[in-house]
């Protein structure tokens, strides 16, 4: 339940976002600030202030009170905008390269000054108009490799991991996942979105028994194995990339949870590229690639280099946990592309395209091989047989 302090928390607007600003003093005394409220996600305000002067921007980001894209008849935490800048400074100490710096916290407002990306793109909008950012696989590889190692058992220690999974305890936000990812979609609830072409498939869907036996197991592995801290909503919506540099913002959702969630998230939002965009088809199959293969290397070196718990060292034990990883990984991969299809938020790869039926035959793909990639991902054991499936369905 949220409890706001009313004499504290106030939402902003574009003139109070530049006070505040002022009163942090992030800017020289004869700035010329400009204001504008960019936030185009499900959740929060975002404010982008700009010294005309001098050529320097800031982000203020403000949690608000409830979930955005349904309206305030949805409460949400404000407690979000702490996780939010706690994992911001944990990922930025991790990779460096890869996430926003942060100037200022303030967790009473459920405000996050941050570092001004606007040079940069949304990935999935670039995508959308054409871009393929060539080395935003490498990048997504490498970070997911280190923060995904570093914030572990292995990476940190086992008490030093434990205090992290308590200041990482994010349950309003879980919930909201295991609803909208795991729950909503496979049953005739409320916050689905489906267009009425799509109903038999999604009604064949609810009745797919041996389907639903899997997305509870997978949900089962995400309530309970904590095993390292996840961004926890890595879609394409929050990365920036141009061709050099890649970005990932917004971890509201983070807490410790299966490895397999964050990496199976970035292929899926990957993967609705390969369905949706056939001049790119095979740059993104590539990007797929990559980002196992960094993800595989890099981990495993760090493995092997940093290792907190001498015994857990070997090679047959490493490669258990790559083997968890991907399949949980395959199974996370097939509940985001059909959450993402016929649940509540939808992505815009899919909902922007103009002809009815080229959208819809894009949407039994998505729905297809969600459906292929959670029932078979004990039996897809590599990336060749993973990709293999793609192109089958694909
Ligand atoms: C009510 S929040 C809906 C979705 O937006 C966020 O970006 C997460 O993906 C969440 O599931
Ligand atoms: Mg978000």
């Amino acid at each position: 339940m949220t409890v706001l302090n009313p004499l504290i928390y106030q939402p902003l607007n574009e003139k109070t976002a530049i006070k505040q600003a002022l009163d942090l003093k992030l800017f020289p005394e004869d700035a010329d600030l400009t204001c504008k409220e960019i936030g185009d996600g499900n959740l929060n305000l975002v404010f982008h202030i700009v010294d005309q002067k001098h050529n320097q921007g800031i982000i203020i980001k403000q949690a608000l009170p409830y979930a955005k894209v349904v309206g305030e008849s949805w409460p949400l935490t404000l407690h979000r905008a702490k996780i939010e800048a706690d994992a911001l400074k944990t990922f930025g100490q991790i990779a460096p390269d890869y996430v926003p710096k942060v100037y200022y916290t303030d967790d009473q407002l459920a405000i996050t000054v941050m570092e001004d990306l606007s040079h940069l793109s949304i990935a999935r909008k670039g995508f959308i108009q054409g871009e393929t950012f060539p080395l935003i696989s490498l990048h997504l590889g490498e970070y997911l490799a280190k923060t995904l190692f570093y914030t572990s058992d292995y990476g940190l220690g086992s008490g030093a991991k434990k205090e992290q999974v308590q200041k990482f305890m994010n349950p309003e936000l879980c919930k909201i996942t295991e609803d909208l990812i795991f729950t909503d979609p496979y049953f005739d609830a409320e916050t689905n979105e489906f267009e009425e072409d799509m109903r038999p498939a999604v009604e064949e869907l609810w009745k797919d028994e041996e389907l639903k036996f899997h997305v509870n197991v997978l949900k089962k592995i995400f309530l309970t194995d904590a095993e390292v801290l996840l961004h926890g909503d890595l879609h394409t919506g929050s990365m920036f990339a141009d061709n050099q540099q890649t970005k990932i913002i917004d971890p509201e959702f983070a807490f410790y949870g299966p490895a397999g969630f964050d990496i199976g998230q970035v292929f899926a939002n990957l993967l609705f590229q390969v369905i949706v965009n056939e001049k790119h088809r095979d740059v993104f199959i590539q990007h797929v690639e990559t980002v196992w293969n960094v993800f595989q290397v890099q981990f495993s070196q760090l493995w092997e280099k940093e290792n907190k718990e001498p015994l857990a060292n070997t090679t047959s034990f490493l490669h258990y946990h790559l083997a968890k990883y991907f399949e949980d990984a395959l199974g996370y991969t097939g509940c985001e592309l059909i959450r993402r299809t016929i649940g509540l938020a939808h992505v815009a790869d899919l909902d922007s395209i103009q002809d009815e039926q080229t959208r819809l035959a894009a949407k039994q793909k998505t729905l297809e091989l969600g459906k292929n990639l959670i029932k078979k991902r004990k039996e897809i054991r590599d990336l060749s047989e993973f990709i293999r499936t793609v192109k089958e369905i694909v």
